[in-house]
């Protein structure tokens, strides 16, 4: 099934607190972000800052293929900053649950849908080829006919996609509450309107379900998959873009061809300018995620990375490693000096074992560069 990817590092990203990226290293991002092929970068609300309103319109005249989308409340400003920008794709968001409309904006259902609905048909108005995203914030805990009615209202005004925002992480796979039924019975209710909208997902991480919601959304028809980089976002963020990325190759055969290779890179990238470090278990893109360290673990992958991988590293251009520490076995260390093309003999492999389980009983592990110096040592030193 067809499927575009939207990553909103530029724009959830940076609502990560204290995450800030200058103009220029947003254009970094969207480089290796439009070489990898996603399908549309949304690079900004620019109502937030000056600076923001000149990163969006940027991207948006730098010829990327991807589409560049812009962020947008409700609001004609909002909605005219982004169309001087030049963005193709606007998101318009406004919550319809019964506290916000109560509460924060102090209206009844109907005059919301208004407001929304005004808004769209301003920006079609101005721009005919734009692409209109429209998002019941909090989509999945809102009354599910005041999300109908504001979706059915924006279609008919002109959205071409109505999002389906997870915006607390609440779904869970499989119960009563999860995206496939949300999407499925959305995209039912909007059919007997005869209304067929693209489907966009967007889903949090609070509980750590983002992408298994987002992928359940996704069997459930929607063509759309938000994401970022290592999942910035509010709190615990949203669905992780390499996560997607394989997920989307390797389970769901999607047919696109990304540049997986260069995700290193980005987020490489990302972790520098954001200040926020890739865990070393990061799936995919952590420093640990193809290194094995057990003797046991090491024994078999070693002769066959299958015993112990599910996932090709070469998928991102990388390699299984073993790493040497007080779980190593004789495997492990064979297997490191066979990187460093080092003969060896059977006193010098026990030996460096029993030396690498010492250091590791430190905490850290013993890299290819120290094992050269415990080489020479554990040769020269006879009573060891
Ligand atoms: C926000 C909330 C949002 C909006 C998503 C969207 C969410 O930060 O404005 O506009 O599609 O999670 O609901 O990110
Ligand atoms: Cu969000």
């Amino acid at each position: 099934m067809a499927l575009k990817i939207l990553d909103t590092t530029l724009r959830e990203g940076e609502q990560t607190p204290g995450v800030y990226f200058d103009g220029h290293i947003k254009l970094a991002i969207a480089d290796l972000l439009d070489e990898i092929g996603i399908d549309i970068i949304e690079a900004g609300h620019p109502v937030v800052t000056e600076d923001i309103h000149e990163a969006v319109y940027q991207i948006a005249h730098h010829g990327y293929k991807a589409v560049i989308a812009a962020h947008a409340r409700s609001l004609r400003k909002d909605v005219e900053l982004a169309l001087e920008s030049g963005v193709q794709f606007i998101g318009i968001f406004y919550s319809v649950t019964s506290e916000r409309l109560d509460q924060v904006f102090r209206k009844d259902l109907q005059a919301a849908v208004e407001q929304i609905t005004k808004t769209i048909r301003f920006a079609k108005e101005q721009n005919p080829n734009i692409l209109i995203r429209y998002t019941p914030e909090d989509t999945v805990r809102s009354p599910f006919a005041n999300v109908l009615k504001a979706a059915t209202a924006a279609v008919k005004a002109g959205a071409d996609i109505i999002s389906v925002a997870d915006t607390t992480g609440y779904m869970v796979p499989g119960t009563d509450h999860n995206m496939y039924d949300f999407v499925a019975k959305l995209k039912d209710a909007l059919a007997r309107e005869n209304l067929q909208p693209m489907i966009a997902v967007h889903c949090h991480n609070d509980r750590g379900l983002a992408l298994a919601n987002a992928l359940d959304g996704y069997r459930a028809g929607a063509e759309i998959i938000d994401a970022s980089v290592m999942g910035l976002g509010e709190r615990a963020g949203v669905v992780d873009l390499a996560q997607l990325l394989i997920a989307v190759k390797d389970i769901f055969c999607v047919e696109k061809v990304y540049k997986l290779e260069k995700l290193m890179d980005l987020y490489a990238l990302v972790s520098r300018y954001s200040g926020i470090p890739v865990p070393k278990n990061f799936p995919i893109v952590g420093e640990n995620a193809f290194t094995h360290c057990a003797g046991v673990h090491t024994h078999a992958a070693v002769q066959n990375p299958v015993h112990y991988q599910s996932l090709n590293p070469a998928l991102v251009g990388r390699e299984m490693r073993v790493a040497l520490d007080h779980m190593s076995g004789i495997s492990s260390v064979q297997w490191a000096l066979e990187q460093l093309n080092i003969d060896y003999d059977q006193t010098l492999l026990k030996r460096l074992l029993a030396r690498i389980k010492q250091i590791g009983q430190k905490g850290r592990t013993v890299d290819l560069n120290e094992l050269k110096h415990l080489i020479e040592w554990c040769k020269k030193h006879s009573l060891n």
